[in-house]
């Protein structure tokens, strides 16, 4: 090699380092919003790029920029590899179905090789690299997030309210008349045991809340405890009465807490949230409007709990115990297949609505957000009849071919009246097979272009 070659490859070194960029994108999400989906449309979207026509608005494709994605392993080697094949394979095998709910944390890494548009690096080099890593986790260990702002007796008092919203109410009338007897015959020498048999009741209640589709629910690892099933940092619930507790268990309490806090909640999230410098809000506006007023209302509380504790600026509880840099944010309404495109802005708006307080915090600390209304994985087929009316085309459980009139989405929030009268939407099934990928998806380029876009110039 002369010298003037060896130059230039050593300066074509130095450039590709400086401009190969990484991105961590936090997919976060409540259990069911679509994470799962989400990612595995992004994964099929990016890897089908250059034989699709479905991403007008993913700009380093459509100026043909795109050499092409690539799926590997990621750098943390502990971790599963998030399975995408697997997802693709329920989604187009013989009876097609959604990939299940998950269980347990994975990671993928996509390699994204594309042509700068201009300038300096698109002189000296002919490629740049962005790195994208995403990782897919239970939407239940999300909650427990906003555990590590609040002490026990602030989760305790924030909980006791809680429980007196209706359904709630209802289904813990049970646990709570358990506590209330137990606490008459509360002893030093049997308080570990009473506590214990305290927690697996609440555990039920907390599973029975989550059949009823109710959302708050902590903490997580109770609803759904991975390697922790049976362990003793389990042991504990909030306390739900207006009484102060019995000295022989209010210590006991107060220290499993903390343990849960320090041992389980804290390592969790600085093993896999360091260095996250982007963020995708998921939101099931539509099942939440479905299930009803309660719902909704615990689905707003939800996600103000979670934005509290994802709070960017400087002195936030994330950047303290894990120093992440999220510059950009992305707030995305899922499922948009199960409406008709006339209603996705208002499907936005009303996200918008709902996230107001948030996302002025967000302007406060200066984080770029917007807020986005799509599928990961599109079902359903519009078609506008003779009549003037849309319907949805899709598949339902059965497997049958069903047409349902597209369902109305409103604008604001909704009012009594609204909710006496109720939210229906189509849950469809995927019906694909594996002629169809890429896979249909609503919006997922906008998303892609928001989120990826400015480093892939
Ligand atoms: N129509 C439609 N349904 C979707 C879409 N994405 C998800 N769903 C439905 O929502 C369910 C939950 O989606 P997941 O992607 O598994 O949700 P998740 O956030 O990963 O949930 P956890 O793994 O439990 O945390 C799926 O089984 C589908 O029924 C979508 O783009 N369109
Ligand atoms: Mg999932």
């Amino acid at each position: 090699m002369s010298r003037f070659q060896k130059f230039k490859h050593q300066t074509r070194d130095v450039i590709h380092r400086g401009f190969d960029r990484h991105i961590r994108l936090a997919v976060t999400g409540l259990s069911g919003a679509g994470k799962t989906a989400l990612i595995t449309g992004i994964l099929e979207q990016l890897l089908y790029a250059n034989e699709t026509q479905q991403l007008p608005y993913f700009n380093v494709r459509q100026q043909q920029r795109l050499n092409g994605c690539r799926l590997h392993t990621s750098s943390n080697w502990q971790v599963s590899r998030f399975d995408y094949e697997g997802a693709i394979d329920c989604l187009t095998g013989q009876a097609p179905k959604w990939p299940q709910s998950t269980r347990d944390v994975s990671e993928i890494r996509v390699e994204i090789k594309y042509q700068p548009r201009s300038g300096l690096a698109g002189r000296v080099m002919d490629t740049r690299r962005l790195t994208l890593d995403l990782i897919d986790y239970p939407g239940e260990w999300l909650l427990d997030l906003p555990l590590l702002q609040l002490s026990y007796d602030e989760w305790s008092r924030q909980q006791q309210r809680l429980l007196k919203a209706e359904l709630r109410d209802q289904l813990a009338s049970g646990w709570l008349d358990k506590v209330q007897t137990a606490v008459k015959v509360a002893s030093e020498e049997k308080a570990e045991q009473q506590l214990r048999e305290l927690a697996t009741d609440y555990r039920a209640f907390l599973r029975q809340c989550r059949e009823r589709k109710l959302l708050l629910l902590q903490p997580g690892r109770m609803v759904l405890p991975g390697e922790l099933e049976g362990a003793p940092a389990l042991e504990f619930f909030p306390w739900p009465l207006s009484e102060p507790m019995p000295e022989a268990w209010a210590k006991r309490l107060r220290e499993k807490y903390r343990y849960y806090q320090q041992n389980v909640i804290t390592p969790f999230y600085q093993k896999y949230f360091k260095h996250f410098n982007r963020q995708v809000v998921l939101v099931d506006v539509l099942q939440a409007l479905q299930n009803g007023e309660h719902h909704f209302a615990e689905l707003q509380l939800a996600i103000n709990e979670l934005m509290k504790s994802f709070s960017y600026g400087n002195n936030s509880l994330l950047k303290r115990l894990m120093s992440p840099v999220i510059d950009k944010v992305a707030l995305v309404a899922t499922k948009a297949d199960s409406i008709a495109p006339q209603n996705h802005q208002k499907l936005t708006q009303l996200l918008q609505l709902m996230t107001q307080k948030q996302r002025q915090e967000l302007q406060f600390d200066q984080i770029p957000h917007q807020v986005f209304s799509v599928a990961g994985i599109a079902t359903s087929q519009i078609r506008k009849l003779s009549d003037g009316t849309t319907v949805l085309d899709g598949i339902n459980e059965q497997r049958e071919l069903v047409r349902v009139g597209a369902p109305e989405v409103p604008n604001a929030m909704p009012t009594e009246a609204d909710w006496r009268q109720g939210y229906v939407y189509p849950q469809f099934y995927p019906g694909f097979t594996a002629q169809d990928s890429p896979l249909p998806h609503i919006r997922l380029d906008q998303l892609l272009e928001y989120v990826l876009g400015d480093k892939l110039k």
